[in-house]
């Protein structure tokens, strides 16, 4: 029987606005966890989510091949002793289906759903600094009061597309990877295009390739993919792994990016060549993230160590590739290992081999327009019947852009944030009191699950802390997110990531706007201490009132 009481969160267009104590954005993997953390320190919370269902990016990113590169057990919530027992992982990197089925598991088992309003594209947040409230509009003109508000929109929410014009034109199908449909894509029998080779694009092209009847990928930029070495876990090693939960939680805690892996403090170019060929052989042939992060560390640092190593990938690229044109396409020439967040693959070289998949490249042969059938490049016109765009998102800050968020005396967070993200602890922006990032600029980096568990907890008690001394108004300090920006660039400094771009640093969007690094590199052991440091000195670096 459904409870007829009316919740605090009701809400219509015609209803006058629903008063809460917290509102989160976004029923993403980060938001669940801050609703559930609000709720437990009694705050009537309200949780509004533009689409249809829970996930996020796992809602979203829904094409085929879309799948975990982080150890699925990794990346799952440590918080909830009930889901830890009742949940268990089909694969040691699960798929986007079963991403999708585990967190509307979390949702029910922990009764999540009936503060989540779906559907509820938020538009705009308004600081009212008389009531000390934020306003928050919906698409649909449903308008909130809260006291708190915290944005957990994601870091890869909002598609970039390529600058390209006329896709109103294209009669045929196209979808973009971040936003793909519920409803099944048949491209059986289909001449397909996908545009870009990020990770979006290495994972879905081996899945296009299997039905369609022709394939042609456009490519900006090569990337350095290794394989992910994926695996079913069977029963065995599902006992093995919920016996030792608690000891894989410690190692992420202990890891610059949450996960499992650690980089290795040897050097490398102490090393023979025949010495590194065996690591790095080992590290190919490993699961999922190994290579990436459990490398050298010097290859992160040294240009001579991270040209072995890209020599050693352009070896292995080139034995997989069969035609030696396609694998020099396919070997990045701009980049070093690492510079750009790297792929993890199935297959993905393989299916350059096949007579019916084409790849060309969009810096010798660039994309002029799309036409009504398909896409014209400066020497030639190709027809489609459905177009793939894997060409990646306004990363980071992009998701704050979709939304007119303005603070105190009504500047806007992007005016704030027009040389790039200013932030304390990537928790606050001066200027927007009681606003919360969590999973936004400046603190995240690795596994997000694990930064954002972090960052939840901290809202929740920062916000207990308030209410149990009669105080409802917390806003950082200019002169503190100066300190924190210096602290953030001082992460890539001495680094390869000084002169990397991609989406990290917004230069991936074309649109003119400022390189800036939007990622934290601290590593979340140093990012945990900085935040407990605030707090426990009672949120020094913030004004409280
Ligand atoms: P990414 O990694 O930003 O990749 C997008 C790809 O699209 C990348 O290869 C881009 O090339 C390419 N791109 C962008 N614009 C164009 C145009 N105009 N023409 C051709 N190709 C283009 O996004 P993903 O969605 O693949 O992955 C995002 C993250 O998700 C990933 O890092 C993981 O953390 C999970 P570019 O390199 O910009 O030249």
């Amino acid at each position: 029987m459904p409870d007829a009481t009316p919740t605090p969160t009701d809400a219509s267009p015609d209803a006058s606005p629903t008063r809460v104590d917290a509102l989160v954005v976004g029923a993403g993997i980060s938001g669940i966890h801050q609703l559930w953390e609000l709720r437990g320190k009694g705050l009537r919370t309200v949780l509004l989510e533009a689409g249809s269902g829970v996930g996020g990016v796992w809602f979203w990113n829904r094409y085929p091949g879309a799948r975990f590169d982080s150890e699925s057990y990794t990346y799952g919530y440590f918080f909830s002793p009930e889901i830890l027992e009742e949940w268990t992982w089909s694969e040691e990197y699960a798929g986007q289906p079963e991403t999708e089925r585990y967190l509307n598991f979390v949702a029910d088992r922990l009764d999540l759903r009936k503060d989540m309003r779906f559907d509820a594209r938020v538009v705009s947040a308004h600081w009212q600094e008389d009531e000390r409230v934020w306003e928050v509009t919906t698409a649909t003109g449903e308008v909130y009061l809260t006291t708190y508000l915290v944005t957990a929109l994601g870091i890869l929410s909002k598609p970039a597309f390529p600058r390209v014009p006329g896709l109103e034109d294209f009669q045929g199908e196209w979808h973009h990877t971040g936003t793909w449909p519920v409803a099944d894509v048949d491209v059986r029998g289909k001449r397909v295009a996908v545009i870009g080779t990020g990770s979006s694009g290495v994972q879905v092209i081996p899945f296009l390739a299997k039905d369609a009847a022709s394939l042609t990928v456009f490519q900006r930029t090569a990337n350095w993919a290794t394989p992910i070495n994926n695996f079913a876990i069977d029963d065995a090693r599902a006992a093995d792994l919920r016996e030792r939960i608690q000891e894989i939680y410690t190692r992420t805690q202990e890891t610059p990016g949450g996960a499992i892996h650690a980089p290795m403090t040897e050097s490398s170019l102490a090393l023979s060549d025949e010495e590194r060929r065996a690591v790095w052989d080992r590290l190919y042939d490993a699961p999922g993230m190994a290579f990436v992060l459990g490398n050298f560390r010097d290859v992160a640092l040294s240009r001579e160590a991270n040209g072995h190593l890209t020599a050693y990938l352009t070896e292995r690229i080139r034995e997989r590739v069969k035609d030696p044109r396609t694998a020099a396409l396919l070997t990045p020439d701009d980049h070093g290992f690492g510079q750009k967040r790297p792929p993890l693959e199935n297959g993905y070289y393989e299916v350059f081999n096949e007579p019916h998949v084409r790849l060309v490249s969009t810096v010798e042969d660039p994309l002029v327009r799309y036409t009504p059938t398909g896409l014209e490049t400066a020497i030639e016109s190709h027809d489609f019947d459905v177009i793939v765009i894997a060409t990646g998102f306004v990363a980071v800050t992009g998701s704050y852009e979709s939304i007119d968020i303005r603070g105190t005396g009504g500047r806007t967070l992007q005016e704030h944030w027009v040389d790039g993200p200013h932030t304390f602890l990537g928790m606050q922006a001066a200027g927007f009191p009681n606003l919360f990032l969590v999973g936004g600029p400046q603190s995240s980096a690795g596994i997000i699950p694990r930064v954002t568990e972090t960052q939840a907890t901290w809202v929740a008690n920062c916000v207990a802390h308030l209410r149990d001394r009669g105080l409802s108004r917390i806003e950082t300090t200019e002169a503190a997110e100066q300190e924190w920006h210096e602290h953030v660039l001082s992460g890539i400094e001495g680094t390869l990531q000084e002169d990397a771009s991609g989406w990290a640093f917004g230069t991936n969007v074309g649109d003119g706007r400022q390189r800036a690094y939007l990622l934290y590199a601290g590593g979340q052991p140093q990012y945990r201490e900085r935040i407990a440091e605030s707090a426990e000195a009672g949120y020094k670096g913030f004004e409280l009132s």
